[in-house]
């Protein structure tokens, strides 16, 4: 069917007539069939051009109930499609959706209400959007109801957040933010009412929240930098682009003014007129209002670093020039790693995230998004073993690769491999070299941060008596992060 022969003419704009219908509080396309149970009836409806025909059709009890509080369940016989008779005060295909309940209580992960707008007054993405495609996996039917979730934009915490949230779209990506809705314990609550943060109650210990390595992410769930998965805008909130000359490479932000990069990348002595740093950058070569820029004061190798050995202590710091009397300003999309210290080790096997720019395979030649992956810390006996990399590698590196051939490519150089210890991340490793990319039995070779540690912290120090690299003590986390 020509679809413009459907199509309305309102002020001389042609829109295409769906059908609403109210009990599932959707819109149905043009030709669409659904069916309802309409006061008591069970009916079987079709959206005609703006106009909703439903006829009674005949019907069987469903063997397991689905609909929830407390709904009815039958099923179509003509299509074998269930469909729900919600109890009074409830609407939704499921009977999930509950439109007096104005607040949250708790954590709002039973809020079932209509808030469908963040704190910042964006509009919420549905749950069931294609643009959500590598954030959510609704596995089941029944997970997704009960999580509160659906084919609606309303605003849930499926993921034992603090309070209920949603997917945004933020600087042409998908972000999530929290929502515009008030604790029940502050009603009575007035849509006039101003949005104020909530004062968090004292506590005899208070908790202190790390001001480096906290992510800004969400993913529901769902796995997928080479055989890496998309990433979330803010999930790597510290990683730098540094664009050199006509050469690409990626940093971490440690503290305000100070990138953590590889020495290697800065081989053809650029000036540092010649350097460029973008942060909150989630699209390579793409600024936008999540995106920060500024030019480089100086960068500094570290002193042992030599063209002659460019893999061996593969680590440069890179100092941003302050816009307005500051460096970066934290965002939800920029924020600092936390250094480890000197002492800190993560075991053998531990699973970290290496993000970056860079090629999705050997032969490419362009640059992504920002993609992540994960990869496990490989014993250094094994690197360093005849078949692997041999005397190549050296105390001062580490390796972390994985069987499903995730890996750092070209254009991930002097990007961070973070490892997370209790929601903490901190800058473990500098992707540095490899032979090729994703080959098996060749892992990512990394510098190991920690061997450093001194050395980042007295050229910080040095330049800036007050403010320490952000530093969160920590020596051996145990415990591994492979799940996701
Ligand atoms: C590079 O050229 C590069 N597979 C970085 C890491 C690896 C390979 C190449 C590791 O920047």
């Amino acid at each position: 069917m020509n679809l413009l022969e459907l199509c309305v003419k309102k002020l001389g704009v042609c829109f295409i007539e769906k059908c609403y219908e109210p009990l599932h509080l959707k819109h149905y396309d043009i030709g669409e069939s659904w069916g309802r149970i309409y006061q008591r009836s069970v009916e079987l409806c079709t959206c005609l051009g703006g106009e909703v025909i439903c006829k009674r059709a005949r019907y069987t009890v469903c063997l397991r109930n689905h609909c929830e509080n407390d709904g009815v369940c039958r099923i179509i016989e003509a299509t074998g499609e269930e469909v729900c008779g919600c109890k009074s005060g409830y609407i939704g295909k499921y009977c999930n959706i509950n439109p007096q309940e104005q607040c949250y209580r708790d954590s709002g992960a039973q809020y079932r209400g209509l808030a469908n707008a963040t704190v910042s007054g964006s509009p919420c993405l549905p749950w069931n959007s294609d643009l959500l495609f590598n954030e959510l996996t609704v596995d089941t039917v029944d997970s997704a109801t009960l999580r509160g979730l659906g084919e609606h934009a309303f605003c849930r915490n499926p993921d034992q957040d603090k309070l209920p949230w949603c997917y945004t779209t933020s600087d042409r990506a998908i972000s999530w933010e929290y929502c515009n809705i008030q604790p029940c314990s502050k009603q009575p609550f007035t849509r006039r009412d101003p949005v104020i943060a909530a004062t968090p109650r004292p506590s005899r210990t208070p908790a202190r929240t790390p001001v480096c390595g906290k992510r800004h992410k969400k993913r529901i769930s769902r796995a997928r930098i080479l055989g890496g998965t998309s990433a979330l805008p803010g999930a790597h909130p510290w990683m730098a682009a540094l664009y050199i000359r006509d050469e690409f490479c990626a940093g971490t932000l440690v503290s305000s003014c100070w990138i953590v990069s590889a020495a290697h990348c800065f081989l053809s002595n650029p000036l540092q007129s010649q350097i460029r740093v973008v942060l909150g950058q989630h699209g390579f070569n793409d600024t936008g209002p999540n995106t920060r820029t500024f030019d480089v004061e100086k960068y500094i190798l570290y002193p042992l670093y030599t063209q002659f050995q460019p893999t061996l202590n593969d680590i440069a710091l890179v100092k941003l020039k302050k816009v307005n009397g500051s460096c970066a300003q934290k965002t939800p999309f920029i924020r600092p790693i936390c250094l480890p210290g000197k002492d800190t080790t993560f075991p053998d096997h531990y699973c970290c995230k290496i993000s970056g720019w860079g090629h999705m395979s050997e032969k490419a030649n362009s640059y992504s998004q920002l993609i992540e992956g994960v990869v496990k810390i490989i014993p250094f006996d094994h690197c360093s073993s005849p078949e692997v990399y041999g005397s190549e590698v050296r105390s001062g590196m580490l390796c972390a690769g994985s069987d499903s051939c995730v890996d750092a490519c070209q254009g991930d150089s002097g990007g961070p491999l973070a490892c997370e210890c209790d929601g903490v991340s901190f800058l473990y490793g500098i992707i540095s070299w490899g032979d090729g990319c994703g080959r098996s039995g060749k892992p990512g070779v990394y510098t190991l941060v920690p061997k450093y540690a001194d050395w980042i912290n007295s050229v910080i120090k040095r330049s800036k008596k007050k403010t320490t690299a952000n530093r969160t003590k920590i020596n051996i986390c145990i415990g591994n992060q492979c799940q996701r």
